[in-house]
């Protein structure tokens, strides 16, 4: 056996020691099989996460977060531990110019071939050349209710035809207090959303528009009976929240749910006829990433058009993936409240990045409404 010397031992311990010491200092490991994913909550099925992991080897840790403003704060802080994020385009685009997210390794993503021109062309708006993001899923914010529970409280009253009245005109949401009324629980949802039923520029910057939603707002306070991002979905499912502002996708897994649950419940995700705000939640990879190579093998399997088809399939938001659609289920392909139609579709408003002045009105306009201030 050979004798390992002492001075060997000594060169090894010190090496072992620097490098324990690196990693603590902030480098990181590369690529163990591992894959850290923050992504929106009620998001993905369970077979696709299980799928990737048996393929790959890689075990994937999956976090969930509710909105972008959360997300937000921890790239901003750094070192959030995760390889994979998901934010919606208009937030990336900051992320992205604030140097966040590492450039994608194209050659390693031969999938993005299976993209559709149309979203790709949308997520270059704040991401030239695609360079940072891949469009996980898409839809918008809208109006969900319960059907029956909406025409029994509104009682005489016709069902308005911009229905983004019954959350933001006393005249209607007042009737569906009773029943329970659920808003998206963030400024930077809510506040787009009342402006554009004011008429107003979803993303305005102009402060006076700010000033008039904060009034719309307090008028409708006192008939908001839940302020959520994900928990109203299980509440439209049992019948204790009867009209939602949330998002289309959320609003058809309560109707889903409703149905293989038999709760009784008829939940429909509402097309306002002046359009729902559109949302491209996009995959990108933190600058300080430790798995890199895994994420980019992440993000290349769910462009698979299977994968991608069977997220929409799941969670009933609209894929980026021209060569999914052979695979969604008639009934989730022909639904318009999951892909809108071409004349719906030229109704939505589109997302538009915006500055720190304008996020911070909108928190401080949201805190107000939510606090009854
Ligand atoms: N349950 C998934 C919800 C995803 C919502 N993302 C919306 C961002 C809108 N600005």
């Amino acid at each position: 056996m050979r004798k390992v010397s002492k001075s060997w031992g000594v060169v090894k311990a010190l090496t072992i020691g620097l490098l324990a010491a690196g990693l603590a200092g902030g480098a990181v490991a590369q690529d163990s099989k591992v894959l850290n994913v923050y992504n929106w909550s009620d998001y993905i099925g369970p077979d696709v996460l299980k799928n990737f992991e048996k393929e790959t080897g890689i075990k994937v840790r999956y976090d969930n977060f509710d909105s972008n403003e959360i997300l937000h704060a921890k790239l901003v802080a750094g070192k959030t531990g995760y390889d994979i994020v998901v934010p919606s385009s208009n937030w990336a685009a900051l992320q992205i110019a604030g140097g966040l997210f590492q450039k994608l390794d194209k050659s390693k993503l031969p999938n993005l071939k299976n993209l559709d021109p149309d979203i790709q062309a949308q997520l270059a708006k704040v991401d030239p050349g695609n360079d940072h993001l891949v469009n996980w899923l898409w839809g918008y914010t809208t109006v969900g209710i319960n059907t029956d529970k909406v025409k029994a409280a509104l009682g005489s009253e016709p069902m308005p035809d911009n229905v983004w009245e019954l959350a933001f005109n006393p005249k209607y949401v007042s009737k569906l207090k009773s029943c329970g009324v659920s808003m998206l629980d963030a400024g930077s949802e809510i506040l787009p959303a009342v402006l554009h039923y004011m008429g107003k520029d979803a993303y305005s910057t102009n402060q006076a528009d700010y000033t008039a939603a904060a009034a719309v707002l307090k008028a409708v306070r006192p008939s908001v009976t839940l302020f959520s991002s994900s928990g109203y979905i299980n509440d439209m499912v049992s019948g204790s929240v009867c009209l939602a502002v949330g998002w289309s996708g959320d609003i058809s897994i309560a109707r889903q749910r409703a149905i293989d649950t038999k709760t009784g419940q008829k939940i429909e995700a509402l097309v306002p006829k002046n359009g729902g705000l559109i949302f491209f939640d996009s995959m990108a990879i933190p600058k300080d990433a430790a798995n890199v190579a895994n994420a980019h093998a992440f993000m290349n399997y769910i462009m698979r058009p299977e994968v991608h088809a069977s997220l929409t399939n799941q969670v009933f938001y609209a894929n980026p993936n021209k060569e999914a659609r052979k695979f969604v289920v008639p009934e989730v392909a022909n639904n318009p409240a999951v892909f809108p139609n071409s004349e719906q579709m030229k109704t939505m408003i589109a997302p538009k990045a915006l500055g720190n002045d304008i996020r911070r009105l909108q928190t401080r306009i949201f805190t107000q409404f939510k606090t009854g201030r």
